[in-house]
């Protein structure tokens, strides 16, 4: 029997208020969450920048939570080095930006790191089959990457699931984090589904209409209601 893995929360720093990042990131600490999830986009690999290495290096000194740097970029090489320099924890890559993926993920973990391969919507699975070993996680988009507050997109939902299913037929017990339109209505399935590790944006811990401590208690039973579901369905 599996040993259930706690759920994590990340919230996605691209949906704080830059201007109150100081204030925020006392009361995440306090809420508390797992992981700060930073998204470096490039404008090339996916068509936006909402935020740099320096957001990373002016916050890493003043919190112990780890980071985990979400990579939409054409050259992954040249962040790996960088990221490590900076302190952080994980690094996710996707799949098709990587020229090498397999080199990659060895200079991700080589810079003692743990490696995430990051899954678009479209992207199958078998992406992962001859990487596998060089895992650490595995990242599920639930929306194309490059904004937040955008729509799910339906068929990666189905996805969870099935990487929940192929890494257990491998025998690997890595965590599935998942991202995008991570929403109260859609946390309890994703966590149905086998989603271990949840970035949360607009659509739950950064939801307008609530305060973070509101929203992390929503998120919270939102999280609750997925694992129930989850130990009902093993149970029949
Ligand atoms: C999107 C990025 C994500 C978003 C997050 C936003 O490319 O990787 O991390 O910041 O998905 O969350 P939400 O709840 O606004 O969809
Ligand atoms: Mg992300």
């Amino acid at each position: 029997m599996t040993v259930a893995r706690p759920i994590q929360i990340a919230p996605s720093m691209m949906c704080a208020d830059l201007w109150r990042l100081p204030q925020i990131l006392a009361e995440l600490e306090s809420i508390p969450v797992d992981l700060l999830h930073f998204d470096l986009m490039d404008a090339h690999y996916v068509p936006n920048m909402p935020m740099g290495l320096g957001v990373i290096e002016a916050l890493r000194s003043h919190t112990g939570i780890p980071f985990d740097a979400h990579l939409m970029v054409q050259n992954n090489d040249f962040f790996v080095d960088k990221l490590a320099h900076l302190g952080v924890q994980q690094v996710s890559v996707h799949a098709e930006s990587a020229t090498h993926l397999d080199r990659t993920l060895a200079l991700i973990r080589g810079a003692s790191m743990s490696a995430g391969v990051a899954l678009n919507p479209a992207t199958p699975l078998c992406w992962l089959d001859f990487v596998i070993e060089h895992l650490d996680f595995v990242l599920v988009m639930t929306v194309n990457p490059g904004f937040a507050g955008q729509k799910l997109v339906p068929a990666a939902m189905r996805k969870i699931a099935g990487c929940r299913d192929y890494l257990a037929e491998r025998g690997i017990d890595v965590p599935i984090q998942v991202d995008g339109n991570v929403s109260f209505q859609h946390i309890p399935a994703m966590v149905a589904a086998g989603a271990s590790s949840l970035v949360c944006g607009t659509s739950s811990l950064f939801h307008p209409d609530g305060s973070l401590a509101e929203n992390a208690a929503r998120t919270r039973a939102s999280i609750a209601e997925g694992l129930a579901l989850r130990s009902r369905r093993e149970d029949t």
